[in-house]
């Protein structure tokens, strides 16, 4: 690695508020004596109490006993979605107050508020692979001096329902199927199609999920979104609405397909090692806060419905104002104590914030603390030194399961006359929480909002918004996932919505699938109660009044930058010491993190010239890096020719898209055994990621092609051997 790893307090940075608060609750064991959980020192931790030595053993040993009575609960239920994540601490920092627009004090402040955030894939177990094509949570936790407020979004804008009552349909059709458990973390296959492709509200998030929005490239570099409308209300108990996202500073990348397919096998912990250690090197991960705002008075202005959470604002009607920056400067201490015992919950908000009647929200606002109880064992989770909010907290709520805090005096109750009535109420102007008044007039009634029927106008905007080859990997992904599933009738049920979506999208998911795209539109929506008339459940079709969003493509985001990009060096014996001198310290002051890569570990040369090998080709492959180069040097090149690993290693990356740098050597036997001298003879045009030359002259352009990311154009051809 390039850069030292440092902690925030080596970086100088002071410990936050939240960060000093759960240090008082670390233990630390250098240079302590063991002791059970009672404090008695222990003598003897390797061997039981036996009746003998060769005897069995004492019921009597209390210390075994107490270990592995420990050792035996040390599961807990795992989170029913978004089992696996990783997380971090970090601060928040107001750019501009904005007391127009909400009261609470975080959003008013110069001071940096506390956060923790974790981000998660949804459907696997936590065991799972971090680059399965899935949705990503982005859950951020405000230790604000209003007590917590926790913004719990995904890397999507949108969702696939738009009522909770579907929710647990949902989750159960893309988890593994019931009877074998299988597939793990995918949602190639039946049971998720076949509801999907009857729930016609889900095409525009499945838009999305096919999209390589869902295999990023790293938690870094991932938009994150609130999905919801909720309400921003300031000191005069003005309401506006508003969208939240957080936009990354390192911009928006994915990998290939076929890269996440490798990457789960050769490390699953591909995002959450990327997370741990751009923090570890100093690289502290940034986005900036955004919020789409919209005046009361222009609830109903849109030609879709506010609180329906498949449809998103598009930019362009509605333009995404930075009020803030995230950095994510420490990694948690502890795993289990802090990632998996932080437990968020979108009806954690402050003054100032609050909801709106999204049904879909509304719902979450019940799940969140019901399920805690299960998965942390009881009502006390809050005093998890991880969730407590950094004010003091007073009510009178007590006991139940793991009660931490000793609560002093008789009173427990209110209104009390035994302890003068304390805890007291809290006016709002001194930041006790009121409710938005909002004037209801309606009918208890079951039902959905016409307003909500429009189920394609956004998925197409999203399809034509995208660049050619973002849509061909929407075609690939959807060809991939159909084609895993058994059932011809769900193939072609789907078919049906693609139809609806965009004519030319299902004939290429229906040619690659071997089935024709159906004459006849199948019956498009089977959630129809049963006394409904499914004529009235029929989707509204209409085309989207913005043609397209270029803030909905990854290419147009960010790609000025190799900041954190991670570049495989690729030599072997006898390789030109200057050539890789002066291409690292190009890169590395550009920002990049090199890695050597040889064909054994241990040193390249001799003397001053040595040069410490990082991985070999059998601990590295392409898929961890960004961008490859290989230095000059006759020998190198020539023992790296006669590697197979080494050429699968540069076929690899070539397939992949990335940039490739190589300084040439004449006669360059390298290129001619892997697939680059034929691509260089197939493909006419100049291929902008492929720099082959002298060093000092290929690195400027090198560079560039790092940041931007792929030359996706490579994948026209289709026919790379890796
Ligand atoms: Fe969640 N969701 N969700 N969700 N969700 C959970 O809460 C739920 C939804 C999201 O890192 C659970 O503590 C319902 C949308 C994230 O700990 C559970 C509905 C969005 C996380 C739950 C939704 C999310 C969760 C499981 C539909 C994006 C991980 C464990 C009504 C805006 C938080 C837990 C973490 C976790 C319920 C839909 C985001 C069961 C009922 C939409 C990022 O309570």
């Amino acid at each position: 690695m390039a850069k030292k790893p440092l902690t925030p307090e080596q970086s100088g940075l002071p410990a936050n508020k939240k960060v000093q608060q759960l240090s008082q609750h670390q233990a630390d064991a250098t240079g302590q004596p063991m002791t059970t959980n009672h404090g008695l020192g222990i003598n003897d931790d390797q061997n039981s109490l036996k009746a003998g030595e060769r005897g069995a053993t004492l019921l009597e040993d209390f210390i075994l006993r107490e270990k592995i009575t420990h050792f035996d609960h040390e599961r807990i239920p795992e989170r029913i979605v978004h089992a696996r994540g990783a997380g971090a601490h970090g601060v928040f920092k107001l750019y501009k107050p904005i007391p127009h627009l909400s009261k609470a004090h975080f959003l008013n402040t110069d001071t940096e508020t506390p956060v923790f955030v974790r981000f998660s894939t949804v459907a696997g177990s936590r065991g799972s692979t971090d680059l399965a094509r899935d949705v990503r949570g982005f859950a951020v936790k405000f230790y604000t001096q209003q007590g917590n407020f926790d913004l719990v979004g995904n890397n999507m804008p949108v969702f696939f329902i738009q009522d909770a009552m579907k929710f647990p349909d949902l989750i159960h059709a893309v988890k593994p199927e019931p009877d074998n458990e299988m597939p793990q973390a995918a949602s190639a296959h039946d049971t998720f199609w076949d509801f999907i492709s009857m729930m016609p509200e889900s095409a525009h998030m499945v838009m999305w999920a096919m999209s390589d929005r869902a295999i990023p490239r790293s938690y870094r570099m991932m938009e994150g979104f609130g999905v919801h409308t909720f309400r921003l209300i300031n000191d005069k108990g003005e309401s506006h609405f508003v969208k939240f996202h957080w936009k990354p500073l390192l911009g928006v990348h994915a990998v290939a397909w076929d890269e996440a397919q490798n990457i789960s096998g050769k490390d699953p912990d591909f995002h959450r090692r990327d997370l741990w250690e751009a923090i570890q090197m100093g690289s502290f991960p940034e986005w900036e806060l955004g919020i789409q705002v919209v005046a009361e008075a222009d609830e109903h202005k849109f030609d879709f419905d506010l609180l329906d959470p498949t449809k998103l604002i598009p930019e362009e009607l509605v333009p995404v104002q930075r009020i803030g920056k995230l950095t994510l400067n420490r990694n948690p201490d502890n795993f289990f104590a802090e990632t998996e015992q932080v437990a968020f919950h979108v009806g954690h908000v402050v003054p100032g914030i609050d909801f709106t009647n999204d049904p879909l929200l509304q719902g979450r606002l019940f799940s969140y603390t019901d399920t805690q109880l299960i998965r942390l064992g009881g009502p006390n989770f809050h005093e998890i030194p991880i969730n407590r909010p950094i004010v003091p907290v007073h009510n009178n709520q007590r006991d139940g399961y793991m009660r931490q805090t000793i609560n002093v005096g008789k009173a427990s109750y209110g209104p009390n006359s035994t302890g003068n009535n304390d805890p007291q109420q809290v006016k709002a102007r001194d930041g006790g929480f009121t409710s938005h008044t909002e004037r209801i007039d309606a009918k208890k009634i079951r039902a959905r909002s016409r307003s909500f029927f429009d189920h394609f106008s956004q998925a197409k905007l999203f399809f034509h918004s995208q660049s050619k080859p973002e849509q061909n990997h929407i075609i690939d992904a959807l060809s991939f996932e159909l084609g895993k599933v058994k059932t011809v009738a769900i193939r072609e049920r789907m078919l049906s919505i693609l139809q609806q979506i965009e004519a030319t999208l299902a004939e290429q998911v229906a040619a690659n699938l071997g089935l024709k795209v159906p004459t006849k539109p199948q019956q498009l929506n089977f959630s129809v109660p049963a006394d409904g008339n499914p004529k009235d459940f029929e989707p509204v079709h209409k085309e989207p009044s913005v043609k397209k969003s270029p803030a909905l493509s990854m290419a147009n985001t960010i790609k000025d930058n190799i900041s954190t990009r991670k570049i495989a060096f690729l030599l072997a014996d006898g390789v030109d010491v200057s050539s890789v001198t002066d291409m690292k310290k190009s890169l590395e002051s550009a920002g990049a993190v090199i890695e050597i890569i040889a064909p054994k570990l241990g040193h390249i040369g001799t003397g001053n010239k040595k040069i410490q090998v990082d991985e070999s080709l059998l601990t590295a492959a392409s898929v961890f890096y960004d961008a490859v180069f290989v230095p000059a040097g006759k020998s190198s090149i020539e023992m790296l020719a006669q590697q197979p690993e080494a050429i699968h290693f540069l076929n690899e990356a070539y397939k992949h898209c990335k940039a490739i740098a190589i300084a040439d050597e004449h006669d360059n036997a390298l290129i001619k055994n892997s697939y680059i001298a034929t691509a260089q003879k197939s493909d006419g045009t100049k291929d902008n990621a492929l720099l082959i030359g002298n060093t000092k002259e290929i690195t400027k352009n090198f560079i560039t092609a790092i940041a931007q990311h792929r030359n996706w154009d490579r994948e026209k051809a289709r026919k790379v051997p890796a």
